[in-house]
């Protein structure tokens, strides 16, 4: 419904920002373009590209490397406040070291960025969105607690380079990509499967790695250059199947366990990993006759120091998944899986994207935001991830209604108290969706991978996300005119 009874129009609010989002690997291409070293995505994917579903890599993706000029020009087509994209950083330091600087690398995004800020588009940076340079996965990569440091140091130089230019920043995309995919289930890269141990030992790094980058920027650069700095942590609703006790229960366990583990460390007023978790891994760790417990203790200086680390919750949420308890345990011991014991399923009513983990249930967004600000005390919040995937084809109503029901369902929750400063679709573009290579778009605008030149051409949803950024409402009844971009 666009207006309350008494006819003032529901709008976002003044100052809310409209962005979209992309990562390195899959937007880039150059993959040895102009000095880049390797990435772990590089080396996996040449050495196994049965790893991708389609055959395809990252290679030459939507080559952004060389076309970065026209994406510009489509997000002043949009009309958006902010991008949201992430330094690629074997790009800039070839080999992850920062004593071997790749200045051409440095110059694409001093390029980017400030082809962005002609136009008054605020650029959002991801220092990490899973392309870690492959000599640093040769030395374990996240599972290396020297990876604290490393991450440090590479962090220290983007912010000495490019912290004047740039307000917000964002350590990493979804630790929990990084941990359970890449080092548990490895569905990811590095496709480390070391499971129950290796996700659990990630995951600590990871944080370290955030919090001290966090009061590096809090302490030096903060204040000189009126930045923010956050996390990017998925969370996706959870629902129980029925109001089983067992499920309900099953529900509560497993929130903790996906949302809890990263969001509790930093956002809660005790710090640390939450209860429920470190109980559940430690009974199930002496059960199979370990020592200590699977997950790595937090010192009480470790705590501290992650505790309050992030100025603001970058949340990215695409989907609800229903929760019940299986009779069995039947997951491999030891296993992220098997510690949280839990069955995952979706209502019939859901719409599919053609990712099939994707599905439409909107009111999610709304509960996660609500349930957000009850356990963690109103955290100030920019999503920077919300989308939908299809077949090519410009014509994406499925798109178009996606986008539209999550903003009403954004818009609904902001109005009930939760303090959400921004949005980004993903994505701005079609891109290399990891191991379901180009077979599932993202994008706002189709690319043609088959042109030599990476076409990119506006969808339907593009126009509609113009137009409500635009006019900051949600108008269902919005139809595109003509499918002929203009400049905002
Ligand atoms: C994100 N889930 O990953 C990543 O940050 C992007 O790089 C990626 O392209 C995008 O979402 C679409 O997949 C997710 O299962 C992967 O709910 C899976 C889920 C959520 C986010």
């Amino acid at each position: 419904c666009l207006a309350w009874s008494d006819g003032s129009i529901r709008r976002f609010p003044p100052g809310f920002m409209f962005g979209v989002a992309s990562a390195a690997y899959q937007v880039e291409g150059g993959w040895d373009a102009d000095g880049k070293g390797e990435s772990m995505w590089d080396r996996s994917i040449h050495e196994h590209p049965d790893l991708v579903s389609d055959g395809t890599s990252g290679d030459l993706s939507a080559d952004s490397y060389h076309n970065y000029k026209r994406d510009v020009e489509m997000l002043r087509e949009l009309g958006v406040d902010f991008y949201r994209f992430s330094i690629s950083w074997p790009r800039v330091f070839p080999d992850g070291f920062t004593n071997n600087k790749n200045e051409a690398g440095f110059q694409y995004y001093d390029n980017l960025i400030d082809e962005l800020l002609k136009y008054n588009i605020e650029p959002m940076i991801t220092m990490y969105h899973f392309d870690l340079p492959q000599k640093l996965q040769d030395l374990g990569g996240w599972a290396n607690p020297l990876s604290i440091l490393w991450f440090e140091d590479y962090a220290r130089n983007l912010l000495e380079q490019y912290g004047s230019k740039v307000k917000y920043w964002i350590t990493f995309n979804q630790p929990n990509g990084i941990c359970m995919e890449g080092y548990g289930d490895g569905t990811m890269a590095p496709f480390v499967s070391v499971k129950g141990i290796a996700e659990y030992i990630c995951v600590k790094n990871v944080l370290l790695a955030h919090a001290r980058v966090w009061k590096m920027f809090n302490d030096k650069f903060r204040v000189k250059n009126k930045g923010s700095l956050g996390i990017s942590i998925a969370v996706n609703w959870l629902d129980p199947l029925n109001n089983a006790t067992e499920n309900v229960q099953a529900t509560d366990e497993y929130r903790e366990f996906t949302i809890g583990l990263y969001v509790n460390p930093i956002f809660s007023k005790a710090g640390d990993f939450p209860q429920v978790v470190k109980d559940i891994i430690a009974r199930n760790s002496k059960e199979q006759g370990f020592r200590k417990s699977r997950l790595p203790v937090l010192t009480s200086d470790e705590i501290s120091a992650i505790r309050g680390s992030a100025d603001f919750l970058a949340m990215n949420h695409y989907t609800t998944s229903l929760v019940s308890r299986p009779k069995k345990n039947n997951h491999p011991s030891p296993s992220f899986e098997h510690d949280a014991n839990v069955k995952l399923t979706y209502s019939k009513h859901w719409a599919v994207a053609k990712s099939p983990w994707l599905r439409s249930a909107p009111y999610g967004l709304y509960k996660a935001l609500i349930y957000l600000n009850l356990k963690y005390d109103y955290p100030s919040i920019i999503i920077t991830e919300n989308g939908w995937s299809s077949d090519p084809g410009l014509d994406d109503t499925q798109r178009v209604d996606n986008l539209r029901s999550y903003l009403n369902a954004l818009l609904l929750a902001i109005e009930d108290g939760a303090e959400v400063s921004g949005y980004a679709a993903w994505s701005l573009m079609d891109n290399f969706e990891w191991t379901a290579g180009l077979s599932e778009r993202f994008g706002l605008y189709e690319v043609d991978f088959d042109a030599a030149e990476k076409t990119r051409t506006p969808r339907k949803s593009a126009f509609v996300y113009k137009e409500i950024i635009a006019s900051r409402i949600v108008d269902e009844a919005f139809e595109p005119k003509s499918l002929q971009m203009t400049l905002s």
